[in-house]
């Protein structure tokens, strides 16, 4: 029986990176008079690596490995990270990021039906809180009493800590929960963790392979404008609702 919704944040509930994350690091390093752009081909590539601060060394060393190695190298690091999210904390209050479509409506109708909905990801709490309070509202925190992130544990995604520390707080086995990933990373996390994966594809993970989702579309869809992918038994066309993912799960316990 399904017990749990676990959401990963960027990308899942919303498409946090190409008009968040990516545009607040350009302003940090415009500010910093550092003379780097990464546009979406440079972030596309850049987000196999998870974790922004790993994402910002991997590409210094990559550009300038002499001014990485150098005596205060680490403490730039941590200082543009620390700005990149204090700039995308006030991008995300500007109401510049939506949730995606159909997320609200999901997570509302898994507390409707007493299914708990948990929040699992590689970002930290600050940047959660940030993004929650500007699309959710103040109440947010009663709504999900499991928020995991990188600040808990010691591994990111693709590693499965984060997924593993949700299960421990849920108190709930891996087969009676359900995750809902956009990447290659996170859905490697959840099934290292044992816990079946619906991916929706965002605006970075629109083409790579998804070996072992239960199923794979490029979004939950609306009435309007239905999404598309596979789900466990062939092709899916329509809306991806709470009855929808119920019975989907039941389909991946039962295989
Ligand atoms: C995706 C990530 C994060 C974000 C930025 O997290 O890899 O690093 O890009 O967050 P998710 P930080 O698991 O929610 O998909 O800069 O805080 O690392
Ligand atoms: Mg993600």
């Amino acid at each position: 029986m399904l017990k749990a919704l676990i959401f990963d944040v960027d990308g899942t509930l919303a498409e946090t990176e190409a008009n968040g994350h990516r545009v607040a690091y350009n302003m940090a390093f415009e500010e910093a008079g550092i003379n780097w752009h990464w546009d979406h081909d440079v972030y596309r590539e850049l987000l196999d690596i998870t974790g922004g601060r790993e994402r910002l060394h991997h590409y210094w060393r990559n550009v300038e490995p002499e001014a990485l190695d150098a005596s205060d190298g680490a403490q730039r690091v941590n200082e543009l990270h620390r700005r990149k999210n204090a700039l995308y904390s006030n991008l995300v209050a500007a109401g510049k990021i939506f949730l995606r479509s159909g997320i609200a409506a999901l997570i509302n109708a898994a507390r409707d039906a007493g299914i708990q909905t948990a929040i699992a990801t590689s970002t930290s709490h600050g940047n959660v809180d940030a993004l929650l309070q500007a699309t959710w509202g103040p109440t947010w925190t009663s709504g999900f009493p499991v928020v995991v992130t990188s600040d808990d544990v010691a591994h990111k995604k693709p590693a499965p800590d984060i997924y593993l520390e949700t299960l421990r707080r849920l108190d709930c086995a891996a087969a009676d929960c359900l995750a809902l990933e956009d990447s290659p990373a996170g859905l490697t996390a959840a099934k290292r963790a044992g816990i079946p994966c619906v991916v929706t594809r965002g605006f970075y993970t629109a083409t790579p392979p998804m070996p072992g989702a239960l199923a794979c579309l490029d979004g939950l869809g609306s009435t309007e404008d239905p999404c598309q992918g596979v789900g466990p038994d062939g092709p899916f066309q329509g809306v991806v609702d709470l009855p929808q993912l119920q019975a989907w799960h039941r389909t991946g316990i039962a295989s």
